[in-house]
């Protein structure tokens, strides 16, 4: 699927539907014979992509390209893709305002104040419409359609009412809030309803499937919502004559894969070299994020200032790169907070810094899965330091990452992450000093012990890979009496998430 091809509407006939606000793919350049995609990285379509080719699978999803945006296309043989178009003044509503203004930092504990629009929620209202009518076009009868995360909350509804045969699942990627921080949605019960339209409603955390089951008793009839407590299955809701079953699956990242790449000669020569150009003697301590204000980045920057401060770290011995990707550059607090980051950047290193010596490395780009991996190689303490995270895959992919158990990984408490790893140094990034005393801790911490911690750290995510996560969820959407989406590949998550 290297360079992928999008096709046009074609016959209901895939039995496996993915859809998702972007279709794994960006716009790499225009040819004379037309558009050429490139495959875009990211765990989701490693996991997905293997069920797609074995089950006759579809991924709808945007583009990426700007207004009437449908690129023309021949089926592709072995994963197709489809896309549904978005013009300009959509990108703008759904995505930017309702999605990404609205829903977003509603989501991530008011971190920013939400907006809330009308014209953005009528726009979220047709796009989510337009999303249903083009899975509801790509499934067979009976085809299992697994819809991605906010941007799509009402497609399970609505899809539901253009094909009730087929079976609908729902994953959130980031976390769901609790219901008295929901319930300032003025669209609130729509929401619900339209997640209520799928088979399976999963979540990251166990925690954002009980707030979201609180929050559908205190909008509907108490007795609807049953308990389960069966796997990953926290709970049921009932919805006329069906079940829906509610549950908390953790992503996660391919760590077989990440691990190959880490441990081959090229990324481990980048490593050396990045240790050089940044200075053998210093520790380096990293950070890879979107820039988000979800993120932490700021309050990294300012405890980093703040051990410079107080000598517990110099420019000489200590130097922390900081890799921002660019992320929804038009959103006003985005813009806001790109400026504050960089204002504090420019900050340190006047204030710390001398002529070829700089304390902090900043770099706003995306960088190559080579060139990450040699980061993560070459990092002595990984800061992984969000406000609010529905998982933080940077976090596991630094432990993937990490097969010469070298590195200490500093996670907050506030990632979905830090639940499962427990043996990372966890912190709280609201509490400025105690952010400070964990990050100077990591710079000191005896090798012995962040070796056995690096272990056990691996271990579990040995076991609980994306496919792990693909497999279980897809389980149990599969449910009893249906018979199983997947064959039996003895993963443990296969024959134990059936619900
Ligand atoms: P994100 O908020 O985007 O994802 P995260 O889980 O950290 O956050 O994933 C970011 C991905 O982008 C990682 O794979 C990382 O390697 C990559 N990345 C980040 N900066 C990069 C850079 N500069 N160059 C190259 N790659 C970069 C949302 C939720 C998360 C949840 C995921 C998956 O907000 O909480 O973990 O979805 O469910």
């Amino acid at each position: 699927m290297d360079t992928p091809r999008i096709r046009q509407p074609g016959a209901a006939d895939a039995d496996f539907v993915v859809v998702a606000n972007r279709l794994p793919v960006h716009l790499d350049s225009q040819g004379p014979d037309g558009p050429r995609w490139r495959r875009s990285p990211g765990g989701l379509v490693s996991a997905l992509e293997p069920i797609l080719r074995a089950r006759r699978g579809a991924w709808a999803g945007w583009a990426g390209t700007a207004a009437g945006g449908t690129p023309a296309g021949l089926p592709d043989e072995d994963v197709r893709l489809h896309a549904v178009p978005l013009d300009e003044t959509e990108y703008r509503e759904y995505y930017e305002g309702f999605s990404n203004t609205t829903l977003w930092p509603l989501f991530h504990d008011v971190v920013v104040p939400p907006d809330f629009d009308r014209g953005w929620w009528q726009s979220y209202q047709r796009v989510n419409q337009r999303f249903a009518r083009h899975a509801a076009a790509l499934a067979a009868p009976g085809a299992t359609v697994w819809v991605q995360d906010y941007q799509l909350m009402l497609v399970p509804e609505m899809l539901r009412a253009l094909r009730p045969d087929v079976r609908i699942g729902f994953f959130l990627h980031i976390p769901f809030p609790p219901p008295e921080l929901f319930l300032q949605l003025p669209w609130r019960s729509q929401i619900v309803d339209g997640l209520l339209g799928a088979d399976l409603i999963g979540f990251q955390l166990p925690g954002g499937a009980q707030n979201f089951l609180h929050l559908v008793r205190r909008l509907r009839r108490a007795e609807s919502v049953g308990h389960a407590a069966r796997s990953a299955v926290l709970g049921t809701v009932r919805v006329g004559d069906r079940e829906v079953r509610v549950g908390a699956f953790p992503i996660s990242v391919d760590a077989a894969g990440l691990e190959e790449l880490a441990g081959g000669r090229t990324v481990r020569e980048r490593a050396r070299q990045i240790r050089r150009q940044l200075g053998e003697h210093r520790r380096i301590m990293l950070g890879v994020d979107r820039l988000d204000y979800t993120k932490g980045i700021d309050q990294r920057l300012r405890a980093f200032e703040g051990l410079l401060a107080d000598g517990r770290a110099a420019a000489r011995d200590t130097v922390l790169v900081q890799i921002a990707t660019p992320s929804r550059e038009r959103v006003e607090h985005y813009r806001l907070q790109r400026a504050r980051i960089e204002a504090r950047v420019g900050h340190i290193n006047g204030a710390f810094g001398q002529v070829g010596q700089v304390p902090v490395h900043y770099l706003h780009t995306t960088v190559d899965r080579t060139e990450l991996a040699a980061l993560y190689r070459a990092a002595d303490v990984m800061l992984v330091t969000p406000l609010r995270d529905g998982m933080n895959l940077v976090a596991k992919e630094f432990v993937a990452a990490r097969p010469d158990l070298g590195g200490a990984l500093v996670l907050s408490e506030f990632a979905g992450a830090a639940q499962e790893l427990t043996r990372a140094l966890l912190v709280n990034p609201h509490h400025l000093h105690e952010l400070q005393d964990v990050m100077a801790t990591a710079l000191t911490l005896d090798p012995a012990d962040g070796r056995r911690r690096m272990e056990e750290l691996r271990r579990h995510l040995r076991e609980r890979d994306v496919h792990h996560w693909a497999r279980s969820f897809l389980t149990a959407l599969g449910g009893a009496g249906h018979g199983s989406l997947l064959p039996d590949t003895g993963d443990p998550a296969t024959r134990a998430n059936v619900a």
